[in-house]
């Protein structure tokens, strides 16, 4: 069905997580308030609204994993938890007055440039139609959650829950239950669920690098500071900025303090777990940084508990009554937990995006996603990507890098309204040359190094880490080349 004509704003912004909210506020800031942003749930909060599973975190200190320019003073600790980080995405929407703006429980399904009128338009599942001038793709790259193909998952009849669908009604009281996957949100999960259920089995297919996790609770008198004196407050944040990205020669690049880590991650498992054998079970055999480098200090004496169990056979089925190993011995349980992370599309996109002469960025990207500086695509003008290709943080803040990206196409946003232009278009030339050295520079580091992770394809191509410092990303978004770009 054609899409009936709508007015169109200057700016339609898809999503109203981090991510929307903040191009949002840079608009606002740069006088421009004539957007409007649309979220296909009915509340804001994209991945910090769906990831409230018990004893959800951010694993970067929450200083550093907050907007520069809406500093919070009062976070209860170094490393909140997601009730506070969703608190803190509200407070964003009520300080820039944003409600107004967000249109919620509209899905997009279909966005689509008219070249005649420069116009993008936004089809929602219910057909409503939706116009702007600039387009922003702020979906977010951890939205969709996704289960594992497991032979008989479907069979399952007890209660089965998605760490990202967390079922906040479920008593876990006396349970027996099963968590499958040990990564960032699985190692979370499990010391609260050894907490209250009766017997909790952690099936482990690979384990990763654990870190210690230097969380406080911040103190009064530390508050009061940053309230009284903003200056302390940021140079808290510098000091934790350069500490992660000093962290990114131990985690991107195969260096000295690549050994450094991993030695300080062994000591950390030694000391927290006496057991050879387990120990043995839960040491990795690829490099640190590799895969996310995880940090925690209860996982391991969670496992260690009576009514804790890890298991390493893998999966062969689930049958009704639980989890069947491939050594033979079935698992029962009366709640499978899938800590099994997210549907990250490395080829696709999240629905058709169709740009000049019709065009089809799914098409592509077939062979993995790319694009310019990870915000612009040839062939697709006036559109915006917020955590587009090969813009992953390996070590910093993702909130550090989203400025870089905000500030990018507010510039961008300001040329095509200043100019009125229909078309501000990346050359293809360009495009691909900046891809050249991205993929030149990924093929050097510890991403691609051998193991598996949700960072590579199947066949190993990296389309979601940026090979360097945030200081490196941030240097090249600071400079927006026009000559890099058609404009009509
Ligand atoms: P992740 O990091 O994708 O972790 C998913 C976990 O689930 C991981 O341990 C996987 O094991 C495991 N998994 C996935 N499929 C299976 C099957 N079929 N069988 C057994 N185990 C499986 O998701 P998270 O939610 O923890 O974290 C996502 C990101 O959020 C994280 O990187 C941070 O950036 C924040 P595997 O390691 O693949 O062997």
């Amino acid at each position: 069905k054609k899409p009936t004509p709508v007015t169109p704003v200057s700016v339609l912004i898809i999503g109203a997580g981090f991510a929307g909210l903040g191009m949002a506020i840079r608009l606002k800031q740069a006088g421009i308030d004539d957007f409007v942003i649309l979220e296909r749930a009915s509340a804001v909060g994209g991945t910090w609204r769906d990831n409230q599973y018990p004893g959800a975190a951010c694993d970067i200190p929450s200083n550093l994993y907050s907007y520069s320019f809406a500093p919070n003073p009062d976070w209860s600790r170094s490393f909140s938890g997601s009730g506070e980080i969703l608190d803190y995405i509200h407070h964003l929407v009520s300080e820039f007055d944003l409600q107004k703006h967000i249109r919620f429980e509209k899905n997009v399904t279909d966005l689509c440039f008219d070249e005649g009128k420069g116009i993008w338009t936004a089809t929602t599942d219910r057909q409503e139609t939706f116009a702007g001038r600039a387009a922003i793709m702020a979906q977010g790259p951890l939205s969709n959650c996704s289960f594992p193909a497991i032979t008989g998952i479907e069979d399952f009849q007890g209660h089965k829950i998605h760490s990202a669908r967390w079922d906040h009604d479920y008593d876990f009281a006396g349970k027996r239950v099963a968590v499958i996957g040990t990564g960032a949100s699985g190692i979370q999960i499990i010391p609260e669920l050894v907490k209250v259920a009766g017997h909790v089995k952690v099936f482990q297919r690979t384990p990763g690098w654990v870190l210690p996790r230097p969380d406080f609770t911040t103190p009064q008198w530390n508050k009061a500071l940053f309230r009284k004196l903003p200056a302390s407050q940021q140079a808290m944040r510098n000091l934790l900025y350069w500490t992660h990205e000093s962290m990114a020669l131990a985690v991107i690049w195969n260096s000295p303090l690549t050994r450094i880590a991993e030695r300080l991650a062994r000591l950390h498992l030694r000391r927290q777990v006496k057991d050879r054998w387990l120990r043995r079970q839960l040491t990795p055999d690829f490099t640190i940084g590799c895969k996310r480098v995880l940090v925690s200090n209860d996982y391991y004496p969670a496992l260690q508990k009576d009514n804790a169990k890890l298991i390493t056979w893998p999966i062969a089925r689930i049958s009704e009554q639980g989890i069947r190993t491939v050594e033979g011995i079935e698992h029962q349980v009366d709640c499978i937990v899938f800590a099994t992370g997210f549907d990250v599309s490395h080829s696709g996109t999240p629905f058709p995006v169709r740009g000049r002469n019709g065009r089809l960025l799914g098409d592509e990207w077939q062979g993995g996603a790319q694009a310019y500086k990870s915000i612009n695509v040839s062939g697709y003008p006036n559109l915006f990507m917020t955590f587009g290709p090969n813009s992953g943080p390996g070590h910093n803040s993702a909130l550090v890098y989203m400025e870089s990206q905000l500030d990018y196409a507010l510039k961008g946003i300001r040329k095509i309204l200043a100019e009125d232009l229909k078309i501000l278009d990346v050359k293809e030339s360009v495009q691909h040359q900046y891809n050249k050295g991205i993929q030149k520079r990924l093929s050097r580091t510890n991403w691609n190094s051998g193991c598996k992770s949700w960072y590579l394809t199947a066949d190993g191509f990296n389309a979601t880490m940026y090979p360097g410092f945030a200081t490196q990303y941030a240097a090249q978004m600071a400079d927006f080349e026009e000559a890099d770009y058609e404009t009509a």
